[in-house]
C-alpha cells in the first residue's frame, strides 16, 4: 500500500484502538455494579458510563475501524489520488473533532443518554453537533469511495468493477441512505430542542428515524466483515473466492433489505399500524437470506481449499483450514459464532418471541455474539496482518501467537458473558439497569448468579483487551521491520461469469428506494397524522406560540 494512503487508514485504527481500551473498560465497571458489589466513585452514574461503552464502542470503534479498512481496500483495488486523499483525510478530522466533541459532554455528565439518545432523555447540543459532525464526516468518506470507483471505472470500461471495491461501494450507500434517518431527526428534531427553540418533541418521530438508520447501522458493522470473508479468507487458506456473482448478489441484497426493518426494534412500540410491522418483519427474515448465502459460501470455499490440497474424506477439508494462522483463527471463531448469534436475531425478528426477550438482557447478549463477537474478531483477525502492512513490518510468531491466545480468551469470555445474558434475559432481567432488587423480588434474586457470570465474562473480556492492545502496539513499534502480504483472495478459474447486472447501480439502488418508500411512507403519515395532541411532529423552526 503506497506510505500516503497507508497513513490515512493508521489514523483511523490510532482512533479505533483507543476506544476499544477506554469502551473495554467502561464495559467491565458495568458487569460489577450490576452485581450489586460495586458503587461507582465521584458520584459517577450508571448512565454515564454506559453511554460512554455503547457510544465509543458501537459507533466510534466500528465507524473508524470501517471507514479505515475501507480505504486500504479501495487503495489497494482502484487506487487513491492525490485529490481523493485530501478528502479522505478531512473526513478523518471531521469526523474526530465531531467525537472529541461527542466525548467531552458524555465525560462531563451532559449527555447520559445511551447510544440511541431516545428522546425523551435529553443531552447536551453538543453532543448533537458532535454526532452531525461525525455523520457528515462519513459521507465524505462515502463520496471519496463512490469517486475512487467512479475514477476506475471510466479507466476500464466495460470491466466488472473489482470485488472489494464493489463492496465498499454498497456497503457505503447503505450507510448514505440509512444516515439520512438519523440526520433528520437530529438536524429538524433534537437540535432545535436541546437549543430550546422549540418545547416539545415527537417521541414516536424519533424513533421511528432512529431505527431507519439503526437498523442498517448493524449491516454497515457486518459487511467489511464480509468483505473479509468473501475476498481476504480465501487467500489465507490457500484457496479461492467460490463465485463471485454470489458474493456481489449477497451484497445487493444486503443492500435492498437492510434498510426498510427499522420497525422490528419497534414491535413493542404502540402507535404503528400492526400491518406495518409485520410487512418489515417479512423483510427482515429477508435479509436473512444473504447472510445463509454466505454462510453457503464460506463452507464451498472451505471445502474446495481443501479438496485442492488432496483432502477426499467427506469432512476432510475440515483438518486442511490454517487453524495455527491468527489471521484466520480469529475470523473462524466470529465465523462460528455467527451461527448462533444469527438464530438469535431471527428469534428476535419473530413477533411472537419478541414479547418475551424485548428490551431484556438477551437483547444484549445477541448484539454481544454479533457485533462484539462475529465482528469484532473478524476485525482483530484483519488487524493481525493490516496494521502490520501499513506500518512497513511483519506478522511475526509473537503477533500469531499473542492473536491466538486473544482469540482463545475473547471467545471464552464472550461465551460465559453473552451466554448469562441470553439466559438472564429469559428469565426477565432488564437490559440497561444497575443493579436493583426490586424490592426483594424473588423472580430479581433468580437473575443475581448470571449477573456474576457476567462480571466474570466481562473480566475475561477485558484480559482480551489488554492482550489486543498490548499486540496493537507490539506491531506499531516493535515487530521486525519488513513487507506484510496483502492477502486479495482471486476468483476460481472456471467460475461462471459475473452477469454484469450485478453492477447496474441505477436498477439496485432504485429498487432500495422503492422498498423503503414501500415500508415506510403509509407508516409515516399514519404516525405524523395520528400525533397525540400537543406533539406536532416539526416544530421547526419556530416554537409554539
Ligand atoms: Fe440484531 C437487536 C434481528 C443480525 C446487532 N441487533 C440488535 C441490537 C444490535 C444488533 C446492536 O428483529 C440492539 C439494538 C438496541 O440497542 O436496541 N439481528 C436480527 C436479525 C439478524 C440480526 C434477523 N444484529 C445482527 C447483526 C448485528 C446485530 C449482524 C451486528 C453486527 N436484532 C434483531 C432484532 C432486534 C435486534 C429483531 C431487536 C430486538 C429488540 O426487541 O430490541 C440477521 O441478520 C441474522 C442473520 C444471520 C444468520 C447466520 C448466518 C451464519 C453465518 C456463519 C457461517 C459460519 C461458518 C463457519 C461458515 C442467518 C454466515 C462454519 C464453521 C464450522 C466449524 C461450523
Amino acid at each position: 500500500l503506497p506510505k500516503k494512503d497507508a497513513n490515512v487508514t493508521m489514523a483511523h485504527m490510532w482512533v479505533a484502538f483507543i476506544s476499544l481500551l477506554i469502551g473495554g473498560l467502561m464495559g467491565l465497571l458495568q458487569t460489577f455494579v450490576r452485581t450489586g458489589k460495586l458503587t461507582l466513585p465521584f458520584g459517577i452514574d450508571y448512565y454515564q458510563i454506559l453511554t460512554v461503552h455503547g457510544v465509543i464502542l458501537a459507533l466510534v470503534l466500528t465507524t473508524f475501524f470501517i471507514i479505515g479498512f475501507q480505504f486500504a481496500l479501495m487503495s489497494k483495488t482502484v487506487g487513491m489520488s492525490d485529490g481523493q486523499r485530501k478528502w479522505a483525510w478531512a473526513a478523518f478530522w471531521t469526523m474526530t473533532i465531531g467525537t472529541i466533541a461527542t466525548a467531552i459532554t458524555i465525560l462531563l455528565g451532559k449527555a447520559s443518554v445511551l447510544y440511541t439518545f431516545y428522546a425523551p432523555l435529553a443531552a447536551h447540543p453538543v453532543f448533537y453537533f458532535g454526532l452531525t459532525f461525525v455523520v457528515v464526516g462519513s459521507w465524505i468518506a462515502c463520496f471519496v469511495n463512490f469517486h475512487q470507483l467512479y475514477k476506475w471505472k471510466k479507466a476500464n470500461p466495460g470491466q466488472k468493477s473489482p470485488l472489494l471495491a464493489f463492496m465498499v461501494v454498497i456497503n457505503m450507500v447503505i450507510w448514505f441512505i440509512s444516515t439520512l434517518g438519523v440526520a433528520s431527526t437530529v438536524l429538524i428534531q433534537f437540535i432545535p430542542w436541546s437549543l430550546g427553540l422549540v418545547d416539545e418533541i415527537n417521541i414516536l418521530v424519533s424513533r421511528t428515524l432512529f431505527w431507519y438508520f439503526g437498523h442498517p447501522l448493524v449491516y454497515f458493522w457486518l459487511l467489511p466483515a464480509y468483505m473479509a470473508w468473501y475476498g481476504i479468507i480465501p487467500k489465507i487458506i490457500g484457496g479461492k473466492i467460490f463465485s463471485d456473482g454470489l458474493a456481489r448478489l449477497a451484497f445487493i441484497l444486503f443492500l435492498l433489505f437492510s434498510i426498510p426493518v427499522g420497525f422490528h426494534h419497534q414491535l413493542l412500540e404502540p402507535g404503528i399500524d400492526p400491518f406495518w410491522k409485520y410487512i418489515q418483519v417479512v423483510l427482515t427474515f429477508a435479509v436473512a437470506i444473504p447472510s445463509l448465502l454466505t454462510a453457503f459460501s464460506m463452507f464451498a470455499v472451505f471445502e474446495s481449499a481443501g479438496r485442492s490440497k488432496g483432502y477426499r474424506s467427506l469432512f476432510g477439508w475440515f483438518k486442511a483450514l490454517p487453524w495455527k494462522d491468527v489471521r484466520f483463527f480469529a475470523p473462524m471463531i466470529g465465523m462460528i459464532a455467527f451461527i448462533p448469534a444469527g438464530a438469535g436475531g431471527l428469534i428476535n425478528a419473530s413477533n411472537q418471541l419478541n414479547q418475551v426477550v424485548h428490551n431484556t438482557i438477551w437483547v444484549t447478549g445477541h448484539f454481544h455474539l454479533t457485533l462484539a463477537t462475529t465482528v469484532i474478531l473478524t476485525f482483530f483477525g484483519i488487524s493481525y496482518w493490516l496494521i502490520p502492512v501499513l506500518t512497513g513490518r511483519k506478522l511475526d510468531a509473537k503477533i500469531n501467537r499473542f492473536g491466538m491466545i486473544q482469540t482463545i480468551v475473547w471467545a471464552f469470555g464472550m461465551f460465559i458473558m453473552s451466554g448469562s445474558m441470553h439466559i438472564a434475559g429469559l428469565l426477565g432481567a432488564p437490559r440497561r439497569s444497575s443493579f436493583s432488587d426490586y424490592g426483594g423480588s424473588e423472580q430479581a434474586t433468580e437473575w443475581i448468579g448470571y449477573q456474576y457470570a457476567q462480571a466474570i465474562g466481562g473480566s475475561i473480556l477485558f484480559v482480551g483487551i489488554l492482550l489486543m492492545m498490548y499486540t496493537f502496539f507490539y506491531m506499531v513499534y516493535a515487530a521486525p521491520k519488513g513487507v506484510e502480504e496483502f492477502p486479495l483472495a482471486e476468483e476460481e478459474q472456471h467460475a461462471p461469469p459475473t452477469p454484469l447486472i450485478l453492477e447496474n447501480w441505477k436498477l439496485w439502488i432504485g429498487i432500495a428506494v422503492i422498498l423503503i418508500a414501500f415500508a415506510y411512507t403509509i407508516p409515516m403519515v399514519d404516525i405524523i397524522q395520528n400525533s397525540p395532541p400537543g406533539a406536532p411532529p416539526f416544530q421547526w423552526p419556530i416554537g409554539r406560540g
